[in-house]
């Protein structure tokens, strides 16, 4: 059985392409005032009053009925048990991905900025900077349909390969219904400690403590509308990774592949999201007939179908361009989250990218290898963001101190640049304590 997905088409000799395609990627913007005032709300009892706060949110969203936020904490013998009782095909999957996303991270670990530097100047003055990993860390981790397992692995492993101490998990457990395959990643990832509450206040609780539950120094992790909205209050209290929009993907190709690959790799964005965005830039008008042709045929026998179906329908486009060049300049304009770039010679185009989350180069490499297992982390901007923002990796969970030491002989001509300044912005203690210690 075929049906026919309408999916709106845009040529980039179209008379005004440029304002066209950016609107189409624009989202509608959430009128979200009044989920931001039920999150002050929850915010400001969980800051006042702690656990009892806890307890009743959990209690009133998500009927869990307990006594104290202690018997909302999962032990590490529990995690453990989750992770022992995976058939032997889960467990090795997880820890093969597990391994190569540390693997990766560790290798990250190794390069420029996430290392102390120091330089010492002529009169012995010395320079530098020191990396410090965050002492406390929590990962929000949805529940629901968006619970993703390998989402813990993402977001907990580049903070245990940071040097992070502690590691605290949130994740809500709507009717005490526990995921045993996001609770199995998080012992692989090393997760110290996890709650069973969800929402803005879990938010909250991360951010400013309670009684039971400790306070971090950054949350990252994926949440609803509440969690997003709740990661923005608290910016300023605690650090946040970014507040992330729906999944996209943006293939640029040349032909040379069977289109059947190219449908799917548009459906797996599609299927996570009904405002996931899937574009294809090819400069073969046929070539993109038969894509068409391919998410007709394929579409049916896909589970997802539905959701598949709505995101296709709001915010694919199947874009002919002139030529892979431009295809590239495109590209680039979109600044997708994740490019693919399905072409006999990836890397020739590869090199003319300048925005995009993350690369994925020549035919064999689904999009869906990176959101997995092949090693860089799945936590990328989106929303055009690539244009000034990175994937979440181990500089994320790092942070840099300056320092200084001036020598005697630097105190000596520091000092009078300084005093200058001072004397010019009407700071006179700091004009004399660099003069102090001027030689007379
Ligand atoms: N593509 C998603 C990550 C993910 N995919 C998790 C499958 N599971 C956001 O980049
Ligand atoms: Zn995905």
């Amino acid at each position: 059985m075929t049906v026919a997905i309408p999916i709106q088409r845009l040529s980039s000799q179209d008379a005004n392409f440029k304002p066209k395609l950016l609107a189409s990627l624009s989202l509608p913007m959430a009128d979200d005032a009044a989920i931001d005032a039920a999150v002050v709300n929850i915010l400001k009892q969980v800051q006042s009053e702690g656990d009892i706060a806890i307890l009743n949110f959990t209690k009133q969203f998500d009927r869990l009925n307990v006594n104290s936020v202690a018997e909302l904490e999962i032990s590490k013998k529990d995690l453990e048990q989750a992770y022992l009782q995976l058939s032997p095909e889960q467990k090795s999957a997880l820890d093969i991905a597990a391994q190569r996303v540390r693997t990766y991270h560790e290798q990250q670990r190794k390069e420029a900025g996430c290392h102390s530097w120091e330089y010492t100047e002529k009169d012995g003055t010395r320079l530098g900077q020191k990396v410090t990993p965050l002492d406390r860390v929590g990962i929000y981790v949805p529940g629901g349909k968006a619970a993703y397992p390998s989402s813990v692995l993402m977001n907990a492993i580049p903070a245990k390969v940071a040097g992070v101490q502690e590691v605290i998990m949130v994740v809500p457990t709507p009717d005490g219904a526990r995921n045993s395959l996001v609770l199995a990643a998080a012992w692989i990832a090393g997760v110290d400690r996890v709650f069973t509450i969800g929402g803005a206040q879990a938010v909250a609780a991360l951010a400013y403590g309670t009684k039971t539950i400790p306070s971090v120094d950054k949350i990252v992790g994926p949440g609803n509308a509440y969690v997003a909205a709740a990661k923005r209050r608290v910016f300023g209290t605690v650090g946040i990774d970014m507040i992330a929009g729906p999944s996209e993907i943006l293939i640029l190709c040349d032909g040379t592949i069977d289109p059947d690959w190219i449908a799917m790799d548009l459906f797996s964005q599609a299927e996570h999201d009904e405002l996931a965005q899937s574009i294809l830039l090819c400069p073969d008008a046929t070539f993109i007939e038969k894509v068409q042709a391919s998410i007709n045929k394929l579409l049916p026998e896909m589970p997802r179908k539905q959701v598949i179906e709505t995101s296709l329908k709001n915010r694919a486009l199947l874009i002919q361009v002139k030529d892979m060049n431009e295809a590239c300049d495109i590209a680039n304009a979109i600044a997708a989250e994740h490019l693919e770039i399905c072409a006999a010679n990836p890397r020739q185009w590869a090199e003319k990218i300048r925005h995009a989350g993350a690369i994925f180069m020549g035919n064999y490499t689904s999009e869906s290898l990176g959101d997995y297992c092949a090693g860089p982390n799945h936590v990328l901007p989106t929303a055009r963001t690539a244009r000034f923002s990175s994937p979440l990796g181990v500089y994320d969970f790092i942070k840099r101190s300056s320092m200084i030491e001036v020598s005697e002989a630097g105190a000596q001509t520091l000092g009078q640049v300084a005093s200058t300044l001072a004397h010019g912005e009407g700071l006179q203690a700091h004009a004399r304590a660099a003069e102090m210690r001027l030689k007379k």
